[in-house]
């Protein structure tokens, strides 16, 4: 038996704690060991948190032969924790951790004796493979086994993941090895309940310096056939009964052949369906947003990041203010909402860009925006240079964020406060929640403790 789990949420610190969508990596990958024969079960911890011991009764139960855990750079003391209180009861257990730390920063979990092996890159195959060669007693093939990490004589054996060609062999998310019914099952800006979230492509052609995605996916951007996403749709709603669905990709509308297709079925199908996703600002037009709007979009998310070209062209990020203006003016025309982040902190930024950022906001008039302080995480250009140029503060491990003479986390932490204020607290801003969310869901939020900031760390 095979245990797939993510670890509890981690306490304090620079994370986003708020809505708990189920881990669609993990269920992918709990697919794909059930479709090679596997008997798999699922503990979502971030949504149960269970405490070290608890986990440790539930192993002493299940007696898992492997257990594989997700780790990010977040949750990574965690996920250590969690795989030495498990090694304790079940020392021949073989602890395997994947995701994204274990995609970036391998070593620094073969560092722990608790893991026995990472994957990086997708896990679907890799995985399969391992457990294969685990179970039957073959573990030295996991040597040579691509995207499989481990420790051989002293040293670390990482061998490259090879990345799935043909996306159409992976199966549905085995969502069914999750209680669906404990999550809420709403998406920030869609109406329709309950919605779920659905993963279509994998990799990204972009080199924004700040994101480290490619590393995980590569820098060609494959995905499923818009046929197979018509069908994993439908499954959902006819097995769970979904109205809603947040495309969580970075950029939905990269593949425009496959987009255009994929609408084109929505409509055709007459799919009773309403959808979130997010993309960049040039990879929209007025005919595209057309067909996106008829096939039952109603929202889309857009980094802008910052409204100053040199600071765009400073982070990678190519591309300029007036496609921004361009984009949202065509969202609106088209009647789709749109939710925006920009970035507090870039390197190089001053204070000054800061505020033309939040004069840009407020310009713009979109219907949510958000300001997120720039934490670098391994791997990416940015922290790399930072690390070279010794201009930040150390938060945790592994996360970096940037320091000047003019500002540090702590220091923009107010800044970040008084945008959100400034941004949110308008007549128009307010009326707009308050018809987006319903009177009470807006006040039962604005008076939670944590709202702002959940609201403005996503
Ligand atoms: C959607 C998304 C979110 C969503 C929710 C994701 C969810 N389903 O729970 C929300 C908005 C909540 C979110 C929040 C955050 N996110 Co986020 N998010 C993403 C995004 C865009 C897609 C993730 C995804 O679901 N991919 C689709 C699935 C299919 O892929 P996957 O999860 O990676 O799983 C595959 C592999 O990783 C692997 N795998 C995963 N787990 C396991 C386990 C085992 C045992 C094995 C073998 C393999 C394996 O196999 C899977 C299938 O191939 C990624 C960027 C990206 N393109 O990946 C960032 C990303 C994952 N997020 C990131 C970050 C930093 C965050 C936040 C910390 C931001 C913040 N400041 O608060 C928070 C914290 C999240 C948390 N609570 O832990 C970083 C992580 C970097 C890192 N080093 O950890 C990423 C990579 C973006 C980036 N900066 O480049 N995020």
């Amino acid at each position: 038996m095979i245990l797939l789990m993510t670890t509890a949420p981690p306490e304090n610190g620079y994370w986003y704690l708020g809505k708990r969508l189920p881990p669609i990596g993990l269920m992918y990958v709990a697919a794909a060991l059930e479709k090679a024969g596997f008997e798999v079960q699922m503990l979502d911890n971030y949504l149960m948190k269970k405490s070290v011991v608890e986990i440790q009764q539930l192993v002493a139960k299940l007696q898992p032969q492997i257990v594989g855990i997700t780790c990010g750079s977040a949750t990574y003391p965690l996920c250590i924790e969690t795989a030495k209180a498990i090694k304790k009861i079940l020392p021949n257990c073989k602890i395997v951790v994947g995701g994204w730390h274990a995609s970036y920063m391998p070593d620094s979990l073969l560092a722990n004796p608790e893991i026995d092996y990472v994957v990086m890159g997708e896990g679907e195959r890799a995985i399969t493979q391992l457990a294969q060669a685990i179970t039957t007693g073959c573990e030295p093939a996991a040597l040579t086994l691509p995207g499989v990490g481990c420790r051989r004589a002293g040293t670390n054996i990482l061998n490259p993941p090879k990345y799935i060609e043909n996306m159409d062999e992976i199966p549905y998310p085995a969502r069914h090895l999750l209680p669906l019914e404990l999550y809420d099952r709403t998406i920030e800006f869609l109406g329709a309940k309950p919605a779920d979230v659905m993963s279509i492509s994998r990799g990204c052609v972009f080199n924004c310096g700040f994101c480290e995605t490619r590393k995980l996916w590569g820098n060609i951007c494959r995905g499923f056939s818009p046929k197979r996403v018509i069908g994993e749709i439908q499954d959902l709603q006819n097995r769970y009964g979904t109205k809603g669905i947040y495309f969580i990709n970075d950029n939905f509308t990269l593949r425009k052949k496959e987009t255009t297709e994929l609408c084109n079925l929505m409509i055709e199908n007459k799919l009773d369906l309403e959808w979130v996703c997010d993309t960049r600002v040039d990879l929209v037009n007025e005919e595209l947003l057309a067909l996106m709007s008829k096939a039952g979009c109603k929202t889309i998310w857009f980094g802008v990041e910052s409204a100053s070209s040199k600071i765009l062209q400073r982070i990678g990020r190519n591309t300029t203010p007036h496609q921004v203006e361009e984009a949202f003016k065509l969202c609106k025309k088209n009647n789709i909402k749109v939710a925006c982040s920009f970035m507090l902190g870039l390197p190089d930024e001053t204070i000054k860009d800061m505020e033309a950022s939040l004069k840009f906001a407020k310009k713009l008039d979109s219907d949510w925006c958000q300001f997120n302080i720039f934490i670098a995480y391994p791997d990416s250009k940015l922290y790399q240079e930072l690390l070279e140029t010794g201009k930040y503060t150390k938060l945790d491990d592994f996360l970096l964020s940037v320091k000047t003479d003019e500002f540090d986390y702590n220091s923009l932490l107010a800044v970040q406060r008084r945008f959100f204020k400034e941004f949110h607290m308008t007549p128009k801003q307010i009326m707009k929640r308050v018809k987006r969310e319903g009177v009470w869901n807006f006040a039962k939020r604005r008076l939670h403790p944590n709202a702002q900031k959940n609201a403005g760390i996503a």
